[in-house]
């Protein structure tokens, strides 16, 4: 190589690595940003740690793809249920028999082979309750799609063994036990976070965290399917809003003031794509723990502080409380299905505490 040639390539190696190295750094700036918007975000407490996580795209999420095939009755714009209410003032759906084709959506999901992961609390004597819980969610909860679901106990000898349709499968997860049942109430948050992190983060799709004293009693399917999913409690819906039983001490971070409020949720059943209820479980938990740091227990406990998280992010699929009843309520008129619902219990019974 002659001299001239030399300093030639010196000088474009000079000019050409620093511009690479901008590009690289560029790029990595702003694929972050895109990632953190898109795949998740780094959550960070209000105790200054930071729990990154990473979750793969949600391509189903987006692009929803009907089968060319399946003949399915016409939908009307101007004609349906008028005795509900089936959107919330944010465009959320809500959920109500009657709202939906349920042939139709498992038609879209199908194909997509989505994952669901479902976590139940068995802690001290509610183990009582999973026989049914299992039994009835084979029966009617996301049937024929890949279904894993997680019990958390104390006592893993006396969780029932169930037979499952094939693609889904149940894992028992060992927990302490407690003295105190609002202390096994609220732990739930932080064991579902756990979970996500280092069980279900880009191996399922959606999760839904549900009670253990409860049954399944009609279809629960691909249509409460949503980023966020939130599920209206029975008890509460046709009150103003100044009677729900938010947390009202301004002092606690599960606060809602008196003319806040959209709906009051149930602390019993709520999901929706991994990264959306981590977000839910991480800011509940640093929340109850920054009250507790304070003296502070919610008035519900996790149910507060999701009731809280709810009212600021909104939920993007909001279900009737036909996905949450209560056995002891008598049905209202437009409750035409109870697909899910909790059973009667004696609390003094199988309370730890009173
Ligand atoms: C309501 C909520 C519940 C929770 C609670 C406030 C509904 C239908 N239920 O129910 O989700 O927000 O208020 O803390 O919205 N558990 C055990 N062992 C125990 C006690 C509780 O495993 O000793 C678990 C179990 O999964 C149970 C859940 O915690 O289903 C909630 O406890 P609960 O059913 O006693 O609470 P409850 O009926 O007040």
């Amino acid at each position: 190589m002659s001299f001239k040639m030399h300093l030639l390539t010196s000088r474009t190696v000079a000019v050409i690595l620093p511009v690479l190295l901008l590009l690289g750094m560029l790029y990595s700036y702003i694929w972050r940003h895109y990632r953190d918007g898109i795949f998740g975000q780094e959550v960070r407490p209000a105790d200054g740690s930071s729990s990154r996580v990473d979750f793969t795209i949600v391509n189903h999420w987006f692009h929803l793809v009907a089968s060319d095939y399946l003949e399915y009755q016409q939908p009307s714009i101007v004609q349906g249920r008028t005795d509900v209410v089936t959107v919330t003032p944010w465009l959320a759906p809500i959920v109500w028999e009657g709202t939906y084709n349920p042939e139709l959506l498992d038609s879209i999901y199908r194909p997509q082979n989505i994952s669901i992961a479902a976590t139940v609390f068995a802690v001290g004597k509610y183990t009582k309750f999973l026989r049914d819980f299992l039994e009835t969610a084979e029966q009617h909860f996301f049937v024929g799609f890949k279904v894993h679901v997680y019990v958390f106990t104390d006592r893993p000898k006396e969780v029932h063994q169930v037979k499952m349709a094939s693609g889904r499968q149940l894992t028992v997860v060992p927990v302490p036990g407690s003295n105190r049942w609002q202390e096994i109430s609220a732990r739930r948050m932080e064991l579902i976070q756990t979970l996500i992190e280092e069980k279900l983060q880009n191996h399922m799709d959606y999760i839904f965290c549900l009670d253990v004293d409860s049954k399944f009693h009609g279809r629960w399917g691909t249509e409460s399917l949503g980023a966020l999913v939130a599920v209206i409690h029975p008890g509460y819906y046709r009150d103003d809003r100044s009677k729900f039983p938010y947390e009202r001490r301004p002092e606690s971070t599960a606060y809602v003031a008196p003319r806040k409020g959209d709906f009051y949720y149930c602390g019993g059943a709520f999901g929706g794509l991994l990264q959306e209820v981590h977000r839910l479980a991480n800011t509940c938990r640093t929340n109850f723990e920054a009250d507790a740091k304070k003296g502070i227990e919610a008035a519900w406990q996790e149910e507060s502080h999701l009731n809280r998280y709810m009212l600021i992010n909104k939920p993007t699929k909001v279900l009737s409380p036909e996905y949450l009843w209560q056995d002891f309520k008598p049905r209202n008129p437009e409750v035409r299905i109870i697909r899910f619902s909790g059973v009667i219990k004696n609390y003094a019974d199988i309370r730890p505490n009173v």
